[in-house]
């Protein structure tokens, strides 16, 4: 059990599809939403200070079906704008490159995390911050859900 409960704060994304197993589980966190075989888990907003302009957003889409499918774009009610970043470093050098789409293979987790890929947030509304409708488009449908900040 204690080493159940470390792999689920560990890795929330894969606790997820077993925690039906585990009822008592209290350090799972389900998936935001569960559709057509793709699961948007632990979405969150990260402002670098509190009336940041600026934000990014972190979490992972899991992909459990066999065929890949592409990642499109990503908005979020609480920016103006929304872009897919990734954080690169060459040379001691920090940059980040925007990415036009993202492909997700068969039965593959795409992870979104601070210093690597992230979703950028810019014209951070601050009055929704802590409700915010996040969209995905992923292979030319929607995907929509809730996160905090
Ligand atoms: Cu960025």
């Amino acid at each position: 059990m204690k080493h159940f409960l470390k792999f689920c704060g560990i890795n929330p994304g894969t606790c997820g599809s077993v925690a039906a197993l585990f009822f008592f589980c209290v350090a799972c966190t389900p998936p935001l939403l569960e559709k057509d075989g793709l699961e948007f888990s632990n979405w969150r907003i990260a402002l670098p200070t509190p009336d940041a302009e600026v934000g990014a957003a972190y979490g992972t889409i899991t992909n459990t079906t066999a065929q890949p499918v592409t990642l499109q774009s990503a908005s979020f009610s609480c920016a103006e704008k929304t872009e897919l970043h990734e954080t690169l470093e060459s040379g001691g050098r920090v940059r980040m490159v925007m990415l036009e789409s993202v492909v997700i293979g068969g039965h593959a987790k795409l992870e979104f995390l601070p210093g690597k890929k992230h979703a950028m947030l810019t014209g951070i509304r601050h009055s929704g911050v802590e409700n915010c409708t996040a969209t995905f488009t992923v292979g030319g449908h929607s995907y929509s859900f809730r996160v905090g900040g």
